[in-house]
């Protein structure tokens, strides 16, 4: 850029203007066109994702439910059927799915969904330009009991030097090669937003707070990534850092691997009674920090799960999740699954189906025009930003 000096204050203060001008708009369009996600070689279709991620932080919130093709709360397996389609004619923009149980050989995830089915829902979900997000409740690989089954000195056991840690690899080959089934009819890898160890700060799962230091999660971390990414090869990947609810930025900060390792931020959070106001501020709150440390860092916020189970206040869509959400920065929410009734008689769902109570509000709250559905979306605008040379 050639700058012309002037004494005259008038044309400095011009130039100033200029100046500043073209910094905020030269670091707006950095921030939109030159981020890129951490793995250099991600595959056009990911970088497209990712892309495209940022992109809708401007035009609204896609609206994402785990388990959506698979099963509702009355339902099971039936072709074209969704519990969201149900109630608001579209299907969601972002289609969550699970994969514990790979890492053991089993057929079924954790939620008796056969991954062969699953392989199914995803392609479909990704023709039709749907986002795909996976969470992998993975087994304690010291006792082989359940991701929820604690035991001191896990955590170690399967990093470098560890007893475990080839058996760890051989989890991860297990994932890689998963994921590596995952194509499009043309044969290329369809993008997977992957969120491991979910929820780390909590204390329930044995990758939790509780059981292992700040240092030991950050190197599992990393050690994961970098393991699927330049050892197995796999490059359709943008992953995800997810906290459960926090108080402040530094312990959500905690145990982050570091900006090389992530690609998207979140947390997940769940009102658990009937507490609506203290819902609303606490995930304001949250999402305000989230943003500052998105910014920072340059990723792209989200919030990777939330729910209310069985939707007990029949307008909690709009007198509560949408206040809650509605001036946040997110590319995405994932409400959790639709369990149904389950064999203890319990009920378990997050999302209402045709005929719940909370039903009208929930359409309610999609005509706001704040989410997007897959309606909204198609292939090309998603995967296809950038053409194949
Ligand atoms: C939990 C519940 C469980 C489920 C698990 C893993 O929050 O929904 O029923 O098995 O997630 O998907």
């Amino acid at each position: 850029i050639m700058i012309n000096y002037s004494n005259n204050i008038c044309q400095r203060r011009k130039l100033k203007k200029n100046l500043l001008i073209m910094f905020t708009s030269f670091s707006f369009f950095s921030h939109q066109l030159f981020a890129q996600p951490i793995d250099e070689k991600a595959t056009i279709e990911t970088k497209s994702l990712y892309t495209f991620l940022q992109q809708s932080l401007q035009k609204g919130i896609l609206f994402g439910h785990q388990d959506d093709l698979a099963y509702g709360f009355n339902w099971q397996y039936k072709k074209g059927e969704s519990d969201i389609k149900s109630v608001v004619g579209s299907y969601p923009a972002v289609y969550g799915f699970e994969i514990s149980g790979i890492e053991l050989d089993a057929e079924n995830d954790i939620d008796g969904v056969p991954f062969v089915k699953n392989l199914k829902f995803i392609q479909q979900a990704y023709e039709r330009g749907g986002i795909i997000t996976i969470s992998w409740h993975l087994h304690n690989p010291l006792t082989g009991k359940s991701a929820w089954e604690a035991a001191p000195g896990t955590v170690a056991s399967i990093l470098p030097g560890g007893n475990n840690n080839s058996l760890y690899n051989g989890w991860l080959d297990k994932v890689a090669r998963y994921f590596n089934t995952l194509k499009g009819k043309g044969g290329e890898y369809i993008p997977i937003i992957f969120r491991p160890f979910h929820e780390l700060n909590g204390n329930w799962f044995w990758w939790g707070r509780a059981h292992c230091s700040p240092d030991e999660m950050k190197q599992l971390y990393q050690y994961t990534v970098h393991y699927l990414m330049d050892v197995a090869n796999v490059h359709h990947l943008l992953y995800a850092y997810n906290t459960d609810k926090f108080h402040g930025l530094e312990e959500y900060a905690e145990r982050y691997p570091g900006n090389t390792f992530v690609d998207i931020v979140g947390f997940d959070i769940y009102q658990q009674n009937n507490k609506d106001d203290e819902f609303i501020k606490n995930c304001r709150t949250m999402l305000t920090d989230l943003d500052a440390f998105a910014l920072e860092n340059q990723k792209i916020p989200a919030l990777t799960e939330f729910g209310y189970n069985t939707i007990p206040n029949e307008h909690w869509w709009t007198n509560t999740f949408l206040p809650a959400v509605k001036d946040a920065r997110i590319a995405y929410v994932l409400a959790w699954r639709n369990a149904g009734v389950k064999h203890d008689g319990s009920k378990e769902y997050y999302v209402p189906f045709k005929g719940e109570n909370s039903a009208p509000d929930f359409l309610q709250m999609a005509k706001s025009g704040l989410f997007l559905c897959q309606n909204q979306l198609n292939y090309s605008k998603v995967y296809q930003l950038f053409s194949h040379k």
